[in-house]
């Protein structure tokens, strides 16, 4: 028996133990065709970008590790991409930095990128048939180097950061027409304090105004959605990061925005996956960054662990898929990044795979019925339901690598293209 047969039997008794709960897995399946996840470019290159000042990486982020095969070139980038995209299921997204702009080797200062600098990944999305979205970068650069960005006391630099987001705005809404599809353009800037600061209120207040600043001019929702990202702290800003989660919940809810989840960025036991029917009270939509935080590092690859599952639970148990964009954000440079890129995509789509394979309704019986012990050990047999072989007839039918299989795929690009680098 060939693999793919073993494959649809091991898929045929599975599909008839999910039934036996009263799960439709062919059902599982197919909602997996409305979970489209944006790939972070910044994987390929430990978010370097390619502004010809090789700026060095600050703003409280680090890539740790020395791992040969870094992409160097946009196309590069490309080829990358295009090796991952090829080892995922379903349809994803290009997730872009503001410094991965094509400038054929010219300074193109930050307040000076236009979206003739984008065109060529605009041109490359379209030849993939996916959508893109666009980031707007407030780090690694001179007039980062104090801390301070939308938030900084020093004018010049204030403006020079408005000025950024104001044209990675409008950057981003020629990308959404363009594609047909819009892209959604996150902020997210570092500023904030190593140490104990003084005046909280004045750098908010700052941040306030030049947010206000920035996103004055109002594109359509068609073309692009504006998202801002908040943080607990960052390596040198222990103390204070100006845009906190509820500055900006504050600004998202006022503004009628969108805000950004990093599943990184909040104290260890808070978990994403409760705040998303919180503030989906309050805002239409909401940006992911799933990720793993370790410690200090709010970026590992992501795995499927609880608090990824949480997140894909509360999504696939309330129809939210319309409402939330779902990206990533880890990066890892000690390990084949490729490898990381795909193993870390993997387990988010797992996770959403796995929570369109839950009895949510039956569940909620139980729970309305106060039967708490049923709940739980439902909850516990569910982990060992045989997810596994409908993960694989999904990879099988989407004609990716199953399994193990991808593993061999990323050594043999690393043998041929990662190692020639
Ligand atoms: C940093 C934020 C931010 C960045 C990317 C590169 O802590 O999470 O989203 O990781 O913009
Ligand atoms: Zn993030």
């Amino acid at each position: 028996m060939n693999n793919s047969e073993l494959i649809n039997k091991a898929y045929e008794i599975a599909r008839e133990q999910y039934t036996v709960i009263g799960v439709d897995s062919d059902a599982a399946i197919s909602k997996m065709k409305d979970v489209n996840i944006s790939l972070h470019c910044w994987q390929t290159d430990d978010v370097g970008g390619f502004e010809t000042t090789g700026n060095e990486l600050s703003g409280g982020i680090q890539a740790t590790g020395n791992y040969p095969g870094k992409a160097s070139t946009i196309a590069q980038v490309r080829a990358d991409l295009d090796k991952v995209l090829s080892l995922l299921p379903g349809k994803q997204r290009l997730n872009l930095h503001a410094i991965y702009g094509d400038f054929s080797g010219e300074f193109v200062d930050r307040d000076q990128i236009e979206v003739k600098h984008f065109q060529s990944w605009i041109d490359w999305c379209k030849a993939q048939r996916i959508g893109m979205d666009f980031n707007a970068t407030c780090f690694s650069h001179p007039r980062a180097a104090d801390g301070f960005t939308l938030s900084s006391k020093n004018e010049e630099n204030r403006k020079f950061w408005v000025e950024h987001v104001k044209r990675c705005r409008a950057i981003s809404a020629e990308i959404g027409k363009q594609l047909g599809t819009p892209c959604v353009h996150n902020t997210w800037i570092p500023d904030g304090s190593k140490d104990t600061p003084i005046d909280r209120n004045g750098y908010r207040i700052l941040l306030k105004k030049s947010l206000d600043e920035a996103l004055k001019k109002k594109y359509p929702k068609e073309y692009m959605k504006d998202a801002v990202e908040s943080k607990l702290f960052g390596i040198g800003f222990e103390s204070m990061t100006v845009g906190s989660h509820d500055f900006y919940l504050g600004y998202a809810i006022k503004n009628d925005i969108l805000i950004c989840l990093d599943n990184g960025h909040f104290h260890p036991t808070e978990q994403v996956g409760d705040k998303i029917s919180s503030v989906l009270q309050f805002v239409d939509e909401i940006l992911l960054h799933v990720t793993r935080p370790i410690h200090w590092d709010s970026d590992h690859v992501v795995t499927l662990n609880e608090d990824v599952q949480l997140i894909a639970s509360e999504i696939m148990r309330n129809d939210f898929l319309s409402r939330v964009n779902i990206g990533l954000d880890f990066f890892d440079a000690s390990i084949n990044r490729i490898g990381a890129y795909v193993t870390g995509t993997r387990a988010a789509m797992k996770a959403f795979l796995i929570a369109a394979l839950e009895p949510t309704e039956q569940l909620i019986k139980l729970e309305e019925e106060g039967k708490y012990f049923e709940r739980l050990a439902m909850l516990e047999e569910l982990k060992t339901m045989p997810f596994g072989a409908v993960w694989d007839y999904y990879c099988l039918q989407e004609v990716v690598p199953v399994g193990t299989d991808y593993i061999e795929e990323i050594q043999k690009y690393e043998n041929k293209v990662l190692s020639k680098r």
